[in-house]
């Protein structure tokens, strides 16, 4: 036990803050968030629904119990739950066409033809982590809910998505303030069996290791604008390519609309814009390309600072922490 005024602070480096050094460390990643569960908010679309609650745990136990090794348990989903992701399914991938970046398309058109992906059954998370692990090196792990962002971060710099198996109540299919299956399987995971977002993906992560607070807040935010939100150029034309958009076919016709404020991707900017989690964003950053972002992001990454810089062994899935003294 250590009194705050004890802490060691100095120039804004963090620390003594305990960092996952082997991929079987994020067994310890697992801090949820509660302001979403159905439990906590009054507003929560299945708050007053008792089979919906229950469901959620039920689905929740599996994620609890999860240890790095385990395969991915698979969820029987039931024929409501089919129901809210066929709309979903149905109605997202056909307004893909218009409305998101190539890297979306191609990712989905893979899945389904080598995943399984179709308006008619949840696919499950299992397959998909092994799908991706090929296609990217990423893989999944269960998760009840939303994490704190220092966990769900730290967990990207192993290639590691933290990816709920829940779905959203069926009364709101088509928007959710929450992470769901939805959100992760059709907005995240062809995304991320992109190679070169996967790797901006990793770097974001790799930075968050052992970052201040207000640096975790920082790139919380960074991350929010981007693989959540971000929009990008194709041909003089706005697309998505973030997950909360490509999963919400309410916010994805909002974003490309002439209602809120598009501007040029700045990481500067960027981290520190003030957003919304409950509803529409009234601001979207527009990048150029992948590739753009990844150097913009890579250079705002220096002004990220560490006690220790740190290497990722890729064989080893561990991270050395090397002492530059
Ligand atoms: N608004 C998104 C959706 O409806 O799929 C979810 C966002 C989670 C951060
Ligand atoms: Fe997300």
């Amino acid at each position: 036990y250590q009194k705050l005024t004890d802490l060691k602070i100095k120039d804004e480096i963090a620390e003594d803050i305990w960092i996952p050094k082997h991929i079987s460390d994020l067994d310890s990643c697992n801090h949820l968030m509660l302001k979403f569960q159905p439990e906590m908010a009054s507003d929560h679309p299945g708050f007053h629904d008792k089979i919906y609650k229950s469901r959620r745990m039920e689905i929740a136990e599996i994620a609890f119990n999860f240890k790095y090794g385990d395969k991915i348990p698979r969820v029987e989903y039931f024929e409501s739950e089919k129901e809210t992701w066929r709309e979903a399914y149905i109605t997202l991938t056909s307004l893909y066409k218009d409305y998101a970046c190539k890297e979306q398309l191609i990712g989905i058109k893979k899945l389904e033809e080598k995943c399984g992906y179709g308006p008619n059954d949840i696919p499950q998370l299992e397959d998909i982590s092994n799908y991706l692990k090929k296609t990217s090196g990423f893989q999944l792990r269960p998760v009840a809910g939303l994490l704190s962002a220092r966990d769900f971060l730290a967990s990207l710099a192993f290639r590691v998505f933290q990816c709920t198996q829940y779905t959203r109540h069926h009364s709101k299919p088509l928007h959710t303030p929450e992470p769901d299956c939805i959100h992760e399987l059709l907005g995240h995971v062809p995304m991320l069996s992109d190679a070169e977002f996967a790797e901006f993906s990793q770097e974001i992560g790799l930075c968050s290791l052992g970052a201040s607070d207000s640096d975790i807040e920082r790139l919380a935010t960074l991350y929010w604008f981007t693989i959540e939100f971000g929009l990008c150029y194709e041909n003089k034309k706005i697309k998505a390519f973030g997950a909360g958009l490509l999963s919400s076919f309410g916010e994805l016709k909002h974003a490309i609309s002439n209602i809120p404020e598009h501007r040029n991707f700045d990481p500067q900017v960027a981290s520190v814009t003030p957003y919304k989690d409950e509803d529409y964003q009234p601001v979207y950053y527009v990048i150029d390309s992948v590739t753009d972002m990844k150097e913009k992001v890579r250079q705002f990454a220096k002004s990220i600072k560490r006690q220790n810089p740190i290497r990722y062994d890729p064989y080893t899935e561990t991270i050395e922490i090397l002492n530059n003294k």
